[in-house]
């Protein structure tokens, strides 16, 4: 039967109700999805997220092809395959002779480029699994002299009616529970157990072709245990709703040695790549804060973090894209350190969550922001470098929501789109958030002296190196007061310590 339609998706597009699939014709239509080396080394990716994605990418075929619908799926191994999404466009085109060519808009500005050459007269379709679409961001963002979140996410709860009471007001008489949101973790807290999928057939034949084709890439690809279809997504919200959500407020900044999870719900690998619909997660938390069974500050963090930070940072990146690829308003230039790798530091911090990534592809937000994102700010480390890091390690990420949360919220690069204050802090935040402080080679009350915390240093070095810029932001200037107010002796011990520290770091640096 000739085709109608050739239809393509994307690995992070992998719902039945992606905009390309809309009208399909199963008898008519051909359903395109490829595998292919361009989008796997892009970034040198963990090698579980391209377990992740080529292994859901397989079971969402089987979902189709099940339903009778007509998938042509192209392995990573077929001799055919000629390994980039455009050739593979061109090749099906050409064989397949379809009447058009439809697809959903990507998640990075780079594919997006790259389709409009795919084919002529490609239809590309707004992709619909988000709030707030592109043009609506447009349209709230335009006249407006900053974007603040806390102003979007209140549109978004009305819009969507989440912890709304039937009268319009926010449930619990306030928008935001967030200074409930910052308790340290007891010492002696029960941690929820984990929640994990074991490999099927199809994954493990996945994590064998991985294991071939990127046998030095970065990650384990051991203990692999992601959800890979919409049903198993669902199954770890309904778990992380049972046994994570009721402590996700009080704990959501807190960090443990060897716990990577601990309240955090993990799903944003699943939800990135299709398998579970934003809006449909938030109305489950929110009947499970209906139905008494987690606390208003643990539903309403949740949420707030999925209509209100998810939509956000996407809006800004489509937004200014792709003029904020290139932001650095701090003048960064520093390299990455090898240690961003190799976990291989003295810094139990971020030794404890470098181990973690190479062995999850995962990290929560505070060890994103507070440890890598923090150590990276403090000492000016090169956006692009540590863009293409967060890019490349975690399971879950994709530039419009990478790229706005490390380049702006972490490294403060966008000079306040994001954020509206650099996320800079010293030893003493890490250490009342964590407990690895105590495990660690330095001393965190030490900022001075070979064996001082290097956070410390390097906090007081960023503000005064910044000190002009930072004056004029409210929430900075206290800790520029403090700077100018201190002994010009103290100041130029802390200086030189940072210094040495730096110096230190760039002898370690690979050359050029
Ligand atoms: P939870 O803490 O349980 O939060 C629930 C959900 O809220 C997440 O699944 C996620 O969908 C959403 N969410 C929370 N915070 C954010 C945020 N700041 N931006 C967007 N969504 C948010 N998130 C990604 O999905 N992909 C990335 O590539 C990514 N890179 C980041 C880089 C840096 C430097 C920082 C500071 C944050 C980054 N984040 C990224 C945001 C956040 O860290 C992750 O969404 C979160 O850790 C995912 O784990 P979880 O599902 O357990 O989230
Ligand atoms: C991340 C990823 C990987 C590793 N491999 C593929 C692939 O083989 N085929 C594919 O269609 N998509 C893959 N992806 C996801 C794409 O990189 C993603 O769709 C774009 O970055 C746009 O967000
Ligand atoms: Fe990190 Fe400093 Fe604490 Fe060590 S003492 S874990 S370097 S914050």
């Amino acid at each position: 039967m000739p085709t109608e339609t050739l239809r393509v998706v994307l690995g992070d597009q992998l719902s039945e109700q992606i905009a390309a699939l809309s009208d399909l014709n199963p008898e008519r239509d051909v359903v395109l999805l490829a595998e292919v080396m361009g989008e796997c080394t892009y970034v040198p990716h963990h090698r579980k997220k391209i377990a992740l994605v080529l292994s859901a990418m397989r079971h969402f075929a089987q979902t189709l092809q099940a339903r009778g619908v007509r998938v042509r799926y192209v392995r990573l191994d077929d001799p055919a395959n000629t390994q980039t999404l455009a050739g593979e466009v061109k090749r099906a085109v050409a064989e397949l002779k379809p009447a058009q060519v439809v697809t959903t808009e990507p998640g990075e500005w780079r594919v997006q480029q790259s389709m409009r050459t795919w084919t002529s007269g490609i239809e590309i379709r707004p992709d619909r699994r988000f709030i707030c679409s592109i043009a609506d961001f447009r349209r709230w963002a335009t006249g407006r002299a900053s974007l603040r979140l806390e102003f979007f996410y209140r549109e978004m709860r009305r819009r969507t009616g989440l912890l709304m009471t039937t009268d319009g007001e926010p449930e619990g008489g306030r928008w935001n529970f967030d200074p409930e949101n910052r308790k340290r973790l007891p010492a002696r807290s029960v941690i929820p157990p984990r929640f994990g999928i074991e490999p099927d057939a199809t994954t493990r034949a996945v994590l064998d072709l991985v294991r071939a084709r990127f046998p030095n890439g970065f990650g384990d690809l051991d203990g692999f245990r992601f959800p890979v279809t919409a049903a198993e997504a669902a199954q770890a919200l309904t778990d992380f709703i049972a046994h994570r959500l009721p402590g996700f407020g009080d704990w959501q900044d807190a960090m443990r040695r060897d716990e990577p999870v601990l309240f955090h719900a993990l799903l944003s690998p699943a939800l990135n790549i299709g398998l579970l619909d934003p809006l449909e997660i938030c109305k489950a938390v929110e009947a499970a804060w209906r139905a008494g069974q987690v606390p208003l500050n643990a539903a309403e963090g949740f949420i707030r973090q999925v209509i209100g930070w998810r939509e956000f940072v996407r809006g800004v990146y489509w937004l200014r894209v792709p003029r904020y690829r290139k932001l650095n308003a701090l003048n960064a230039t520093r390299s990455l350190p090898d240690f961003y790798w190799s976990a291989d530091t003295k810094m139990e911090c971020i030794r404890q969550v470098v181990t973690q990534t190479r062995r999850e592809a995962y990290a929560h937000h505070i060890q994103r922001l507070m440890v890598t994102g923090n150590f990276a700010l403090l000492a000016g480390l090169h956006p692009d470098a540590v863009d293409e890091w967060y890019l490349s390690v975690y399971a879950d990420a994709y530039e419009w929501v990478e790229m706005p949360n490390t380049r702006g919220m972490a490294l403060f690069a966008d000079g306040g789109v994001v954020g509206s204050k650099p996320y800079a802090a010293s030893g003493a935040y890490i250490n009342r958030m964590s407990d690895y402080c105590g495990a660690c080679a330095y001393d965190v009350t030490q900022s001075i002296g070979p064996g001082a915390c290097p956070f410390n240093a390097l906090y007081w070095d960023f503000i005064a190196r910044h000190a002009d810029l930072l004056e004029g932001n409210p929430r900075m200037a206290m800790p520029v007061r403090s700077w100018r107010k201190m002994d010009a002796g103290r100041q130029a011990a802390l200086r030189a310590q940072a210094a040495s520290f730096l110096s230190e770091l760039d002898m370690s640096l690979p050359s050029g």
